[in-house]
């Protein structure tokens, strides 16, 4: 067995942990681990990098190699079997926890007509973006909503949701996100079946996005008291609408594009308490400039064709596929059109970054340098 050696992790600079290793130290380090203790300058370095070092890789899922997989599980499983029937996105780096980048979990359900699955709630909050088919359905708390292409939707956590396809429905496929990976990591994931299997549907048929979906309006005397956003849906038409218009009054970020968060509309913040939600549109023939976040973010490709490079790598994207950006790594955003524009879905970990203070940006310099961004 060769003996464990800490030299790789000396750094020659004042203030960082520079210790060679010695017989007579590997001897005193061993008799620490033998206590179930280290010596801290050991690792020090390691656990304490100049800034983020992500272990989750830039990836893309295109829609075209998956697809046949995920209707396939229609004929292996059922709902029923199941719990949830779901192909989840593996980051090649995240082996240890099931996760498509950093703290955030992803997959890709599919539902025959008919069919509807369980009602349960976690501690993990969740969405849900429509990818294909017609007459799905979720309902979240007695609140049920019927939900088309590119449709958002949240399952707050806490509480009981359970998705399905109306009997005249087509097979229906969209992204679930979750931040299971974040709730196990704070051992804080709690799960529960509804006694009853199904929740009885309790307020009229798309209540939320009537009552909170107005144009700028808010209905009068209606309160709302709980850390999530009463908007449980929010339709693609309005949304590309909002961006196409603000797209003609405003040059956008370098960034970004044309960038709109989903909002919680009685706060005005995001959505849920730890993931946050973006829809942004590229217009024809743009290109963003390198920024990096902290914070975790997985795409997805609701109109057009383009490509991003992440963190040196290029990725070509088109509609229904879903790519990642770990923390931290540069990332730049093309519209691969000159005719028309291109909008990138995404959700993120950034009001975790945010509440705990966390968040930082920067922006990759014209010489290569890097510039803090204030927002
Ligand atoms: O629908 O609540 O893809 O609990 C993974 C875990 C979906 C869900 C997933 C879940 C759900």
């Amino acid at each position: 067995m060769t003996e464990p050696s800490y030299d790789q992790y000396r750094e020659e600079m004042i203030g960082r942990a520079n210790v060679a290793d010695t017989p007579e130290r590997l001897a005193y380090y061993k008799r620490l681990s033998a206590l179930g203790t280290g010596a801290l300058w050991t690792v020090a370095n390691k656990i304490e990098p100049w800034e983020p070092v992500s272990t989750s890789t830039p990836m893309i899922w295109r829609y075209r190699d998956l697809r046949e997989d995920v209707l396939k599980a229609l004929e292996l499983v059922t709902p029923e079997q199941a719990g949830r029937r779901v192909v989840y996105l593996e980051n090649k780096g995240r082996a240890d926890v099931v996760a498509a980048v950093g703290w955030l979990y992803s997959g890709l359900q599919v539902m025959a007509p008919g069919e509807c699955a369980s009602s349960h709630r976690h501690s993990a909050s969740a969405l849900r973006f429509i990818m294909e088919g017609s007459g799905a359905f979720t309902n979240v708390d007695g609140h049920k909503m019927m939900l088309g292409a590119n449709d958002f939707v949240l399952t707050p956590n806490g509480t009981w949701h359970e998705h399905g396809v109306a009997e005249d429905g087509t097979i229906c496929i969209w992204q679930d996100g979750l931040d299971i990976p974040l709730m196990n990591a704070l051992e804080a994931n709690f799960y529960e079946v509804h006694p009853d299997l199904q929740q009885a549907i309790s307020y009229a048929v798309d209540d939320s996005t009537a009552t909170w979906a107005g144009a700028g309006l808010r209905p009068a005397g209606v309160k709302w008291a709980k850390p999530y956003s009463p908007l449980l849906k929010y339709e693609w038409a309005p949304t590309y609408e909002a961006l196409s218009r603000y797209a003609k009054v405003t040059d956008g970020s370098p960034y970004d594009g044309i960038l709109m968060d989903y909002v919680n509309p009685n706060t005005g913040g995001p959505v849920m308490q730890t993931i946050g939600a973006s829809m942004q549109l590229l217009r024809p023939g743009e290109r963003t400039k390198a920024h990096r976040q902290t914070g975790s973010f997985v795409y997805q490709c609701a109109k057009g064709k383009g490509w991003s490079i992440i963190n040196g790598q290029h990725f070509d994207w088109q509609e229904r596929d879903i790519f990642v950006v770990p923390a931290w790594m540069y990332h730049e955003h093309a519209n691969a059109s000159d005719s028309s524009d291109a909008c990138l879905f995404s959700f993120h970990d950034l009001p975790v970054m945010r509440a705990l203070g966390l968040y930082r940006e920067e922006a990759l310099g014209e010489n290569g340098g890097h510039q803090p961004i204030m927002s």
